[in-house]
């Protein structure tokens, strides 16, 4: 799906118009996956558009940033004054946000440190990451023959546009093959998280999710995704799975800011199911909380219109 433009892009502290946010063709990042990102979303609540976990996502950039000697030359708070700036210059309501962090131009190789470091904030309207179909009735996965970038290749707690190249070698092979979406293992053979997702099993009442220690980029969503299931009652495991005890789930399902909460209903070709009743009842709540029906988590919610 094409991206939906709207008027303004937020550039290294100026509001631009959308098609004049440019970058030259020797800018470093461009080169070298030299740059790091973030991904949010704004939903419409009853008191207007809200961002959800705005600050906790600009301080994973800041860390991002820090894991690649990357000084950003705008504190968080600014970043998030800029986020909420650019979401009312364009009058958008639910949106997705995508801050960026790069090397920008200057020299040339593999010594980024002399080049600037360029910030530039997007924001527009982007539906269900794996589709309206695959957010109600699941989607289906197959694990990858491609592995997750491991601790010593690459931090997988970064999130560097570099190392997304894992990540679509991943995405394209499973689309190639007939799939929705790939499931990455780490590097000893567990189960990791998707290209762009992480990854719940349910099995009774308790719910299960790879550790930190999986290679695993550590979501938003997934830390949103286990409180609230530990508040709806349900016990949430960081544990090592194989790729067997997932075909042998009650029920899966990826979390992300773009994929929200997607079940999963096959599995290399192994049949989940249709989405079951935990899913359904975390995603309700996700997606009440995110649109300020629950005032128990309104700290989560950053009003963009106060
Ligand atoms: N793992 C990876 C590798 C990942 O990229 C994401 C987010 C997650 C887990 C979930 O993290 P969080 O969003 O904090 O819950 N992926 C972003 C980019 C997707 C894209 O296609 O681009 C996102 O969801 O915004």
């Amino acid at each position: 799906m094409p991206i939906q433009e709207v008027e303004k892009i937020w550039m290294n502290g100026t509001l631009v118009d959308w098609g004049e946010a440019k970058i030259h063709v020797l800018t470093h990042a461009l080169h070298y996956g030299s740059g790091v990102f973030e991904g949010i979303r704004c939903y419409k609540t009853s008191k207007g558009a809200a961002v959800f976990r705005l600050r906790d996502h600009m301080m994973r950039l800041m860390d991002s940033g820090k894991l690649y000697f990357m000084k950003i030359p705008y504190s968080v708070e600014e970043l998030c004054k800029a986020t909420k700036d650019l979401i009312r210059v364009n009058k958008l309501s639910g949106c997705y946000i995508r801050p960026i962090a790069y090397r920008g131009y200057g020299e040339m190789g593999l010594n980024p440190l002399k080049n600037p470091i360029d910030v530039a904030i997007a924001a527009w309207p982007w539906g269900a990451y794996l589709g309206e179909e695959g957010l109600k009735k699941g989607i289906r996965i197959k694990t990858s023959s491609f592995q997750r970038i491991s601790p010593n290749v690459l931090p997988p707690l970064a999130k560097a546009t570099g190392q997304y190249a894992n990540s679509i070698l991943a995405k394209v092979e499973s689309l190639n093959a007939g799939y929705d979406e790939a499931l990455m293992l780490d590097y000893r053979g567990y189960v990791s998280e998707g290209p762009g997702e992480n990854i719940f099993v349910v099995k009774g009442d308790v719910l299960y999710t790879p550790p930190e220690h999986a290679s695993i980029l550590k979501g938003i969503t997934r830390d949103s995704v286990m409180t609230l299931a530990m508040d709806l009652g349900y016990q949430v495991l960081e544990r090592d799975m194989t790729r067997a005890s997932l075909y042998l789930a009650d029920e899966l399902f990826f979390t992300g800011t773009a994929a929200e909460v997607t079940p999963i209903r096959e599995i290399d070709n192994y049949s989940i199911g249709a989405p079951g009743p935990i899913t359904r009842e975390i995603q309700a709540k996700f997606f009440e909380v995110t649109k300020g029906g629950d005032e128990r988590y309104k700290a989560w919610l950053d009003h963009v219109y106060p």
